[in-house]
């Protein structure tokens, strides 16, 4: 049988209605998370395409709108290596076969204190990671973006080390919230947000949602991530949203939620930016203001 590749698989294809959705859900006892995601008025698609971080195509908010359609995103390989039963370097199309596309309309909080809410389509991570085989002994999953200079202007900067890297703890990997985000609104991911595809963590500060992922490795070492190796007193490794632990140069005790008018003001930023409920025993007796 021919693999499908990534550009045969159009997420309009596999956009699944709100009954699927809502059915799905209730197998994955998500229910009370999705039914408080209806009462979210999302984000426009212009807002979400158009205030983005990717230094890799620049520091501004508007770089990566005006740069990232420069690259190239199909074909596209995925590396999956280390702990695995199932290694190799997979056509994305091949790595999601299988897979179940869902929508999930989540709160994104950026460590800057800005936020959105955007509907994204995507696979759980767990599905992908049940498919590829984790090994016992595997503690963390580690991920890679794309290293491509002459597409990626900020690559040719010494901005950050590259490539791109963040990690999450198995547990944190594996929770039913956590996704590999495919798409926005129903349409292909956009190069700005991280097409083809990119890690969506939504109780986590927003640089912890790794872009353009080439590479996803299972290891029993915590990995090491861009903005923790950059300044590590500011920027930890698990970066869970919280009100209470501020960022060393400002407040994360409020937000600012873009497009809501510079006369909304400020909102309450959320603990475990509102997921609370389905996260917060992972980090049971561990003291957050010490691993933030
Ligand atoms: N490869 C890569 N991934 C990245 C970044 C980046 O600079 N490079 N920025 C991160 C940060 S700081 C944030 S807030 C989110 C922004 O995602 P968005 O532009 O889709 O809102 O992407 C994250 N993923
Ligand atoms: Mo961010």
């Amino acid at each position: 049988m021919k693999t499908p590749r990534w550009s045969d698989v159009t997420p309009e294809a596999l956009y699944l209605n709100r009954r699927q959705i809502m059915a799905g859900a209730a197998a994955l006892s998500l229910a009370p998370q999705l039914a408080r995601a209806e009462a979210l008025t999302p984000n426009t698609y212009e807002e979400i395409t158009g205030y983005n971080n990717y230094y890799e195509f620049g520091t501004g908010k508007e770089d990566p709108a005006a740069n990232a359609s420069m690259l190239t995103t199909s074909p596209w390989t995925v590396k999956v290596d280390g702990m695995v039963d199932k290694p190799g370097d997979y056509d994305l199309g091949e790595l999601l076969t299988g897979l179940t596309v869902e929508e999930r309309i989540y709160r994104f909080r950026c460590v800057e204190a800005w936020s959105m809410v955007i509907p994204w389509q995507g696979v759980t991570l767990a599905s992908l990671l049940n498919k590829i085989g984790v090994q016992s002994g595997a503690k963390y999953v580690a991920f890679e973006t794309l290293v491509r200079p002459e597409e990626m202007p900020g690559q040719k900067m010494g901005i950050l080390e590259w490539p791109y890297r963040e990690g999450l703890r198995l547990d944190e990997a594996m929770h039913p919230l956590t996704l590999l985000a495919t798409g926005i609104y129903g349409k292909p991911m956009p190069n700005q947000n991280g097409a083809p595809i990119r890690l969506v963590v939504p109780w986590k500060y927003g640089f912890k949602g790794v872009k353009a992922i080439v590479r996803i490795s299972l290891t029993d070492q915590m990995p090491q991530t861009t903005w923790n190796m950059m300044a590590a007193n500011e920027y930890g490794f698990y970066a869970n949203v919280n009100p209470t632990v501020d960022h060393p140069r400002w407040s994360q005790a409020s937000e600012r939620l873009i497009g809501a008018g510079l006369l909304a003001g400020r909102q309450d930023t959320l603990m475990f930016n509102g997921y609370g409920d389905e996260v917060a025993s992972l980090y049971a007796g561990m003291d957050l203001a010490v691993n933030y």
